[in-house]
C-alpha cells in the first residue's frame, strides 16, 4: 500500500471534524453533502475486501428510498450478498478515522482481516439517479485507485442489477452475463416462457402501471418494457422527467402514507406498483369501485408467491423444503395465512434483508420479503439442480411442465437480492398463468390495520431488543408498559426499535380497527418518548 500516496489523496477527500458516522442495515445514510470522504474510503475498503476474498466487489451509490438531498453507499459482497457482519465494522472505523489516523488504520484492517496486499482487487460500482450521485461515484473511484485496484464503472444501475453483475462476474458468467443486456434478456426470456402458458386472459389483465418514483427504475424499465412487450404492457408514471425522487411517490410513501402516490392515474380496479428510489422495492395496489385504496404488501407478494410455488412443487413428487421468511413487521394476518391455511413454516429475523437472506438460505427453497416490498425467492444449487434434471428427465407431461415451469421462476428471480423489476415480473407471470385479478390475490387474507411511528430521542441506541426485535429489554419498564397498552385492544400488537437507518424509534402497532391500531400506536410512542428519553415535541395523537 502507497500510504503517502492515500494521505494525498485523502486530503482532497478531507472529513468533516467531528463527524460521526455507522455503516447501517442499508450501509452508509446521510445527507449528500457530508458524504464524500465516506466514498473515498469505501474505495479503498472495497479493495482490500476484494484482495482478501479474491473476488469482484461492488460499491452502489444511492440512499433508496431516502430525500432527493440525501446519499449513500454501502458495498456488496461477492456472490451478490451484503457486506459481513465484521467488515462492517471495518467500514465504521474506517470512515470515522480523523485524517492523520487513516493510514495506520488502514494497516490495521489490512492485519486484522488478513489481507494478501499482492493480490489482485476488482472493484464495479454503479449510482442512482440522485444529482449528487456522479460526484460522489467519483470519489469511490479515486478510493479504488490509489489502492491500485482496477475497477469497472456501470454508471447508472438499480441497486438490484449491481449485485446481479457482482454475481455474475464471480460465478463466471454461469449466472448470467454481467452486462445490462444480459440483464435484460436473462430476465425477460425466463417471463416470457413462464407467461407462454397462460390462457389469454384479456387487456385489463396484461398492462400495468408503474409508479418509478423518479428514480432509476424508470431509466431501466423504459430500456427494458422492449423485451418483454409481448408478455406484458407497462405504463410508466413519476419517470423522473418532472417531479422530485421519493417525493409524494414511490413505494415508502405509498406503504408508510397507505395513500396512491401523486403523479399516477388510477381508475377503479386497476392494477399499480411502486418502485423506490433505487428499484429493490415493490408495493402493489388499487382503488375498488367505491374509490376505497387498497395496499398489496410485501406480506401479500409473499403469499402470493409461495401458495403459487406449492403446486408445482406438489407435482413434480420431490420433497424439497419450503420456508417463508418475515420480519416483525409483517401483517399478523399474513403470518397466519401462511402458517394455518398454506401450512408453510414461518420464521420472523430481525429487520434488514441481510437477516432474511441468510435465513432463507436455510431452506431448499426460501422465501423473504419485508413488508414494504423488499425480497426475493432463493433457491439452494441442490434445488436447482434437481429441479433442471426432473424438466429434463420426466416422462409425464404434466409433471415434466411443473419442472419446466419452477426452472423459469428461478431464472427469473434476482437470487442475488431483492429486486423491483425481477419481483413484478414474476408477479405479473403468475396472475396471468392463474387468471387472477388484483382483487383476487388481495383477497387472499384481510390484513389487521395497522399504524406505523417514529420518535425523536436523545440516544436511540438505549433501546435494545430481543426475539427478533419483538421484545425491549432495555431501557427498564418499556416492555412491561408496551404489554400493558397492547391488552387494552383486541387482535392487538405492537413493538419498538431503534431504526438502522434513521436516527429515530420506530414504532409498530396493530390491532382490530385503524383507530385502535392507531391509538395503540400513539400510546406506546408516548412510552418510548417517556422511558426512552425522547426529544422535541412530544408524539401527538391523531394522523
Ligand atoms: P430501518 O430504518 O432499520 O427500520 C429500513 C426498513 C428496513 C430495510 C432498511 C434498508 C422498515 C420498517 N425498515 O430500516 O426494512 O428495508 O430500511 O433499506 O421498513
Ligand atoms: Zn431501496
Amino acid at each position: 500500500m502507497d500510504l503517502d500516496a492515500v494521505t494525498k489523496q485523502s486530503a482532497l477527500h478531507a472529513k468533516p471534524d467531528g463527524l460521526t458516522l455507522q455503516y447501517g442495515t442499508a450501509g452508509f445514510r446521510t445527507k449528500a453533502e457530508h458524504l464524500d470522504h465516506v466514498m473515498f474510503r469505501m474505495g479503498l475498503l472495497a479493495v482490500l475486501r476484494s484482495k482478501q476474498t479474491k473476488s469482484t466487489i461492488g460499491v452502489m451509490v444511492t440512499a433508496s428510498h431516502n430525500p432527493e438531498e440525501d446519499n449513500g453507499v454501502k458495498l456488496v459482497d461477492p456472490l451478490g450478498e451484503m457486506l459481513a457482519p465484521s467488515w462492517e465494522e471495518h467500514a465504521t472505523c474506517l470512515a470515522n478515522a480523523e485524517e492523520q489516523d487513516l493510514p495506520r488504520v488502514l494497516v490495521d484492517i489490512g492485519e486484522k482481516a488478513a489481507v494478501n496486499l499482492h493480490q489482485d482487487a476488482f472493484v464495479v460500482i454503479a449510482r442512482d439517479t440522485r444529482p449528487s450521485s456522479e460526484k460522489l461515484s467519483q470519489s469511490v473511484i479515486d478510493g479504488v485507485t490509489v489502492l491500485g485496484g482496477q475497477f469497472h464503472d456501470y454508471g447508472l444501475l438499480t441497486t438490484p442489477q449491481l449485485h446481479y453483475m457482482v454475481y455474475c462476474r464471480n460465478t463466471s458468467g454461469q449466472y448470467g452475463k454481467a452486462t445490462i443486456e444480459g440483464y435484460y434478456q436473462k430476465l425477460s426470456a425466463a417471463f416470457v416462457e413462464l407467461t407462454k402458458q397462460a390462457s389469454c386472459s384479456g387487456d385489463g389483465q396484461r398492462t400495468l402501471k408503474v409508479d418509478c418514483a423518479n428514480g432509476i427504475g424508470a431509466l431501466k424499465l423504459r430500456e427494458m418494457k422492449h423485451y418483454f412487450s409481448q408478455g406484458l404492457s407497462v405504463q410508466l408514471f413519476n419517470d423522473g422527467t418532472k417531479g422530485k425522487l421519493n417525493h409524494l411517490c414511490g413505494a415508502d410513501f405509498v406503504k408508510s402514507h397507505q395513500k396512491p402516490p401523486q403523479g399516477i392515474e388510477m381508475k377503479s380496479n386497476e392494477r399499480c406498483c411502486s418502485f423506490d428510489g433505487d428499484a429493490d422495492r415493490i408495493i402493489y395496489y388499487y382503488h375498488d369501485a367505491d374509490g376505497q385504496f387498497h395496499l398489496v404488501d410485501g406480506d401479500k407478494i409473499a403469499a402470493l408467491i409461495s401458495s403459487f410455488l406449492k403446486e408445482p412443487l406438489l407435482e413434480i413428487g420431490d420433497s424439497l423444503s419450503l420456508g417463508v421468511v418475515q420480519t416483525a413487521y409483517a401483517n399478523g394476518s399474513s403470518t397466519r395465512y401462511l402458517e394455518e391455511v398454506m401450512k408453510v413454516p414461518v420464521y420472523c429475523t430481525k429487520t434488514g434483508v441481510k437477516h432474511l437472506h441468510h435465513k432463507a438460505q436455510e431452506f431448499d427453497i426460501g422465501v423473504y420479503f419485508e413488508a414494504n416490498g423488499h425480497g426475493t425467492v432463493l433457491f439452494s444449487k441442490a434445488a436447482e439442480m434437481k429441479i433442471k434434471q426432473l424438466a429434463k428427465e420426466l416422462e409425464e407431461d404434466k409433471k415434466r411442465k411443473a419442472a419446466k415451469m419452477l426452472e423459469n421462476v428461478i431464472d427469473l428471480f434476482n437470487q442475488a437480492t431483492g429486486d423491483a423489476i425481477s419481483d413484478m415480473l414474476v408477479i405479473e407471470a403468475i396472475l396471468a398463468l392463474k387468471g387472477l385479478t388484483v382483487q383476487q390475490w388481495d383477497a387472499l387474507y384481510t390484513d389487521l390495520p395497522n399504524r406505523q411511528l417514529k420518535v425523536k430521542v436523545a440516544d436511540r441506541q438505549v433501546i435494545s431488543t430481543t426475539d427478533a426485535e419483538r421484545q425491549a429489554v432495555k431501557p427498564p419498564g418499556l416492555q412491561e408498559a408496551i404489554n400493558e397498552l397492547v391488552k387494552k385492544y383486541r387482535l392487538s400488537r405492537a413493538f419498538v426499535r431503534p431504526s438502522g437507518t434513521e436516527d429515530i424509534v420506530r414504532v409498530y402497532a396493530e390491532a382490530d380497527s385503524q383507530e385502535n391500531a392507531d391509538s395503540l400506536a400513539y400510546e406506546v410512542s408516548l412510552a418510548v418518548f417517556q422511558l426512552a428519553g425522547g426529544i422535541g415535541e412530544r408524539p401527538q395523537p391523531g394522523f
